[in-house]
């Protein structure tokens, strides 16, 4: 497969309720998508994941943008064959930017796929047809505020309920989502907001029964997650610490978490994801699929690897209409029987509405590989 074009497209897309985070608030994103178009006439689509600011991680969209642009297409356009395990070896010495990179991935993915006719969950390794989904809900400004989004999330159907947390915003949030609701599936993530130095305030979220938290200390600080894993018995779930596979094989090592978020942005592309995925559970770790309000595209692909065998819990998949009044994808996902379906169609098995992505873009630029000889 080579490649005739490739487009980098941003888009400004609002979200439907702001999404506020111990790292800050979204009201609207601002996403980079990638078509890569093959020569055969091909097309193919990512999305990368990286934020308006580097706040969640090192990487933000508009660092994304540059370095795909003029560091690791130039890598690509000499490549004979550019499916996507031949692309993430040619970019393998470009240190870091995982998110750009697995935005790239994610569109060769889709690319070479349809060419062959096979769907991304096949290819993959997928065993289900459709996933369970819970929902994220953000930091609220009150306490009616949260029990009142948390109610109509279980109304429309979400198999669980994670809550963002932060100092202040903790033991007090969880102990009213319980007392209100009772025995419903609950999880917490704090974004890497606490230090060891909280490890007896954090551990007064025992009393609830959560099934994990997640990311409670700093990215870099798996000595830390180990220390308070021996002190809390709330199992602690990884996020923002698993960049790669090894990362993950490392944690295990260290008995820093029991449970791993897989986002394939975040480890640098689905492949890599595939293998994070293995590590854990060969070492019997459950695993589940992180979100970063992506749109229909990046969210086919969260709905496909989600559909693996050791994805063991519900995922951040929500429906379309949790972040969107209209997604980029023409046929919306939608939350039946608390899951979402896992797309049958060749690649990641949506189809992008051109017409309303023209109306969402902000700017364009259209690449082409050099001039051969
Ligand atoms: O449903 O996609 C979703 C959001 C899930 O909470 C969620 N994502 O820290 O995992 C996270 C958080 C996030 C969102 C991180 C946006 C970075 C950007």
């Amino acid at each position: 497969m080579r490649l005739a074009e490739v487009e980098l497209r941003r888009i400004r897309l609002p979200l439907l309720a702001p999404f506020r985070t111990s790292f800050g608030a979204e009201f609207d994103r601002d996403i980079l998508l990638i078509g890569v178009v093959t020569e055969d006439g091909v097309r193919g689509w990512g999305e990368c994941v990286a934020g308006h600011s580097p706040l969640y991680s090192s990487e933000h969209v508009a660092g994304a943008h540059q370095v795909i642009q003029d560091v690791l297409l130039p890598r690509l356009w000499p490549l004979p064959d550019v499916r996507a395990h031949r692309a993430e070896a040619a970019l393998a010495p470009v240190q870091g930017h995982r998110m750009a990179k697995a935005a790239i991935e994610m569109a060769l993915l889709d690319a070479e796929l349809r060419t062959v006719g096979v769907p991304l969950a096949e290819h993959l390794g997928a065993v289900r047809e459709a996933v369970p989904a819970g929902v994220s809900v953000g930091i609220a400004d009150s306490l009616p505020e949260l029990l009142d989004s948390v109610a109509g999330f279980l109304d429309a159907g979400y198999r669980r309920i994670k809550l963002k947390i932060e100092p202040g915003w903790d033991v007090t949030a969880v102990r009213a989502v319980r007392e209100r609701f009772g025995d419903i599936g609950l999880q917490v993530d704090a974004n890497a907001a606490y230090s060891l130095a909280d490890a007896n305030h954090l551990a007064e979220l025992d009393q609830f029964g959560l099934s994990l938290i997640e990311q409670p200390l700093a990215e870099d600080d798996l000595r830390g997650h180990a220390a308070l894993a021996r002190r809390l018995r709330t199992p602690i779930c990884l996020d923002e610490s698993i960049t790669s596979a090894r990362a993950a094989a490392d944690a295990v090592a260290l008995g820093a978490c029991q449970i791993v978020n897989i986002k394939s942005g975040r480890v640098g592309g689905l492949l890599e994801a595939r293998r994070v995925h293995d590590v854990c559970a060969a070492n019997g770790l459950p695993v589940w699929c992180g979100g970063m309000l992506e749109t229909g595209i990046g969210r086919a692909a969260n709905v496909a690897l989600a559909a693996l065998p050791n994805f063991r819990l519900p995922g951040d998949t929500s429906a379309s209409d949790r972040y969107w009044r209209r997604d980029v994808v023409t046929e919306p996902f939608v939350l039946r029987d608390g899951s979402v379906r896992v797309p049958e169609g060749p690649g990641l098995g949506v189809e992008v509405d051109e017409a309303w992505l023209a109306e969402l873009t902000t700017s364009v630029d259209r690449v082409r590989p050099p001039e051969q000889g």
